[in-house]
């Protein structure tokens, strides 16, 4: 998405250029998502919510990098509870962090809920509320980062409880649990609170699916008692641009991992899906508004050393070299070894050739 004069923009950064961006940079940044960047970098962005998420970046100077949000629209900032926000008219980005040992009280297993599934159902509740006071009621992208991912307490998987507290949240919120459900991406980060970003406005969004996979929020119950809330990707409506969402994507076909413990072929299959989810956004739109060689893509690499052969599969796939960042993360299933999410925009007028 970068390099747009209008409409919504995404950007990476490396962390020494946060100190050198202009008045106009900073009245225009809705918020940053900052991935292992030096506290030196983020106290002089002031009023600017900056989710700081501790995932190391691979293949880069070996420094902090962010990924920027940009509107031509005039911004203010405010903060609700635990939330930080940005907003325009139409267009809002909050991020928010918690703290799951402030939920390990007796009222949480009353409840039956473990702490993170408590600290998750909290942490979007506060999302629903604040969109609805804010009166911007579509959530349309999240990127949810959280401590040891794969790891099991209470009996259950870190990310299966947080999978529970997320959906007790949507539905205590009214929220659809299937269909215009946001597109997200989920993380394993290796130190720090559940971290969650997110952009949401005020114009409903087209969410829609992949053909080769079954939606997350169908997935059958082997993977959860409560599935993933997300859809594959949506389509957003901002300015005069069209703003493509994909979700992070893996090597899932149906419901099923495939390819365990060969990364190559993973990220081949993980590309396949993200060129058929871009397929279907341009046989929804009518035309080919978008190139998957030309998205914006993060990379979430679970063995650092596997990122360069990853870099060089990707380049070789599209035939030329990609806008990426490379990140290391776990991946929520233990045998998926890469995940990868996209944007990308398009100019929507005219009309009729969209
Ligand atoms: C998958 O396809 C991989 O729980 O919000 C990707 C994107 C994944 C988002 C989420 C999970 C989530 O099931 C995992």
């Amino acid at each position: 998405m970068s390099g747009d004069s209008s409409g919504l923009a995404s950007l990476y950064l490396p962390q020494r250029q946060l100190i050198c961006q202009s008045p106009e940079w900073q009245d225009r940044v809705l918020g940053l998502i900052c991935y292992s960047i030096d506290q030196k970098y983020v106290d002089d962005l002031i009023n600017i919510p900056c989710a700081r998420v501790d995932l190391p970046v691979l293949l880069g100077s070996e420094e902090g990098a962010c990924e920027s949000f940009m509107v031509d629209t005039p911004l203010s900032y405010c903060e609700n509870g635990a939330i930080s926000f940005r907003r325009g008219e139409n267009i809002l980005w909050g991020c928010l962090t918690v703290d799951e040992s402030n939920f390990s009280s007796e009222s949480c297993y009353v409840r039956g809920q473990t702490p993170l599934a408590a600290a998750s159902e909290f942490l979007y509740r506060n999302i629903f509320r604040l969109l609805k006071s804010q009166n911007l009621p579509f959530l349309y992208r999240v990127w949810n980062y959280l401590p040891d991912i794969n790891a099991e307490s209470h009996g259950i998987e870190r990310y299966r409880q947080f999978n529970s507290g997320r959906e007790n949240a949507f539905r205590s919120c009214h929220q659809p649990l299937t269909g215009n459900v946001p597109a997200a991406s989920a993380l394993g980060s290796f130190k720090g609170s559940l971290n969650v970003s997110f952009l949401a406005g005020s114009i409903g969004p087209v969410a829609f699916e992949n053909p080769r996979q079954i939606s997350a929020y169908h997935y059958p119950d082997k993977y959860g008692p409560c599935p993933p809330l997300f859809s594959r990707a949506n389509l957003v409506r901002f300015g005069k641009k069209l703003v493509l969402f994909i979700s992070g994507t893996a090597s899932i076909v149906g419901h099923q991992s495939l390819h365990e413990n060969d990364v190559i072929a993973q990220c081949r299959e993980t590309l396949l899906n993200i060129e058929t989810i871009v397929k279907e956004a341009n046989r929804i739109l009518k035309g080919n508004c978008f190139d998957a060689a030309q998205l914006l893509f993060k990379v979430y690499v679970r063995r650092s050393e596997d990122a360069s052969e990853i870099r060089a599969e990707i380049n070789r796939y599209f035939g030329l070299p990609v806008q990426a960042l490379f990140l290391q993360a776990d991946i929520c299933r233990r045998e998926l070894l890469i995940e990868i999410e996209a944007s990308g925009s398009h100019s929507s007028i005219p009309r009729d050739q969209c």
